[in-house]
This record gives structure tokens, sequence and C-alpha cells, in this order.
């Protein structure tokens, strides 16, 4: 048995346990306490704040958690990170009132700073070798400008929506995150078994995400170009057709290329083409 903790409730419970489902592993949210068992695979849940996560997998309550990079990063614990998993992406930044004459990092030396992040920051102002005084509020940091308990602010910033509105400016990107899975590193050979059989299983699924499976009908005299084009995993599929001088094409593509690739493929006689999308690619 492994046990797994995760957000209670906040920006990465949901995606915590749709990634969960997508890999197969049933929850059952309604009975969701403190502490669930999945019905069908050897995983106990167990739901906390995210600032205590890095914690609780260090100290060995669970094995196994997934938080923010920002949370692990902050928090110092002895933790390994095991894999990326691809939402929850945002990043800290240092950002000032919209006005402020900004020309660069010393603009902080002597300044205030809130942020909720004071280990992350410490160590930036030290690499830049500015003295700077650092102000830990938790929550709400983007109005201390306004409240005139600091100067400027280092919080986490997704769309920058935050910051327009309390009339900040972003100017250092510090630290890029996004969830991640981490271990305490002292599994047993059963349980690493476990945790080998969900990172092959949260493989495949991101190598599925964002690509299409699509299909069409093309001139036997076009295969090679449209080979060139879809290049796909190994090689396309292509399959005769009964109709003389026409074969199906089979092959997968990225989201983001698929209507260029549409385009290219029409201009060489592609006809009837499907997309598809995918459940599962295990490569
Ligand atoms: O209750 P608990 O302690 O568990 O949750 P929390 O309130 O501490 O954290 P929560 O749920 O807000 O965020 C959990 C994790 O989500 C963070 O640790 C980050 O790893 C990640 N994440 C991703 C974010 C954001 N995006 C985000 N935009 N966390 C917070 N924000 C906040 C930010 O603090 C700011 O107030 O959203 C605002 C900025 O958003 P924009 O889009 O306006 O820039
Ligand atoms: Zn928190």
């Amino acid at each position: 048995m492994l046990r797994l903790a995760i957000q209670s409730k906040g920006r990465l419970n949901e995606e915590s346990t749709a990634l969960l489902r997508e890999i197969g592993i049933d929850i059952d949210d309604s009975r969701r306490k403190f502490l669930s068992q999945a019905p069908n695979f050897p995983l106990e849940l167990l739901y906390m704040r995210d600032d205590d996560i890095p914690q609780v997998v260090a100290s060995g309550t669970a094995a196994l958690g997934i938080v923010g990079l920002n949370e692990v990063e902050e928090r110092g614990f002895d933790v390994q990170v095991v894999a990326k998993l691809g939402f929850g992406g945002c990043r800290i930044s240092l950002a000032v009132p919209k006005g402020a004459d900004y020309g660069g990092p010393q603009w902080f030396a002597g300044k205030r700073i809130a942020t909720s992040y004071p280990r992350i920051l410490k160590r930036w102002l030290q690499e830049q070798g500015i003295e700077a005084r650092i102000e830990v509020i938790t929550g709400s940091v983007e109005i201390a400008p306004a409240a005139d308990i600091a100067d400027a602010i280092f919080d986490i910033v997704s769309s920058g929506g935050t910051l327009v509105s309390n009339g900040l400016r972003e100017v250092e990107k510090v630290f890029f995150s996004e969830a991640v899975l981490i271990s305490n590193g002292q599994l047993t050979p059963d349980q690493q078994q476990v945790l080998d059989e969900m990172l092959f299983r949260i493989g495949s699924a991101q190598v599925s995400r964002h690509k299409k499976y699509i299909l069409m009908n093309l001139p036997q005299a076009a295969v090679e170009e449209a080979t060139r084009i879809l290049p796909a995993m190994r090689s396309p599929t292509i399959m005769p057709l009964a109709a003389e001088g026409w074969c199906s094409m089979h092959s997968v593509v990225e989201e983001a290329d698929l209507w260029d690739k549409i385009r290219q493929l029409k201009a060489i006689g592609a006809e009837g083409i499907l997309v598809l999308n995918i459940d599962k690619i295990i490569p």
C-alpha cells in the first residue's frame, strides 16, 4: 500500500484527482474525508493543505505527494521530484507599482518586499548581491504596496490579471513551477513497484495529451509526400482501398499542428479526413 498526499481543496485538487482517474485509479470523492482508499489500486489518498505536503512526505507519513514545485522549493524538505505533471503551471515573480522607474534588480536594494516565499526570494537576492527587507505575509500579498506594507511583492503569477488589477507590474520572473509528484525515496520494493506502475501510466497519459489520431483517403501517388507531412511515431499505417489507386492512411498528429497538416494533406489530394481523440498511447 502506498499513501499519496494531495491538496484537499484549492487549485491543484481537481487536476490531481483528474490525473489519477485518467490513469485508471478510481477515487471516491463522495466519501472524501481525510483518508480514502482507491478501490482498484493499492493507493491511499491523504487530503491536506498544500503547504504541509512536502513535510508529510519527507517525514514518511505519506510516501508520495502531489504539490506545486514552488512549495517543494520553499519548504526545503528532503524529497525527490519523481515526475512533472504538466498542470498547475505558474511562476513566482517580482512586481513593482506600475509607475515605478524600474531599471533592473538593483532597484530592490533597501526596499521592502512582501512575499509568502521568503526562502526562494532570499536565495535570488543573494545571487543578485542585493540587500532588501523581506516582509513575510500569507495571503493577499498583492495588496501590500497599496497598504504601504511593502514597496514591491514577490508572488505567484499565472495570467498576470491579479497584478494588473492591483496596479502592479511584473519585472522579474524568478521561479517557474508546475505540479509535481514527489517521493521520500524510502519505498519498499513492493511500494516501488506500485510507483513504477503509476509512473508508466502517467507517462502514457502525458504522451497522448495534445495528440490526435488522423485518418484519410489518399491517392497512392501521394503516399510518399503524405509520409513526409505526417512522420508518425514509427511510420504511418497505410492500407489499400477497394478503389484502384487509393489507400487509407492513419497517423498521430500534435494538436497544435493539426490545421496546418490538414491544409498540406488536402493540397496533395487527401479526402475524407477524420480526426479522432486518443485515449491512451502506450509507447
Ligand atoms: O488551502 P491550501 O493551502 O491548500 O491552498 P493555497 O491557497 O495555499 O494554494 P492554491 O490552491 O491557491 O494554489 C495551490 C498551488 O497552485 C500553488 O502552490 C501553485 O503551485 C499553483 N498555482 C498555479 C497557483 C496559481 N497558479 C495562481 N495563480 N497558486 C496561486 N495562484 C494565485 C496567486 O497567488 C495570485 O493571487 O492566483 C493569483 C494570480 O493569478 P493570476 O492569474 O491573476 O496571475
Ligand atoms: Zn497553501
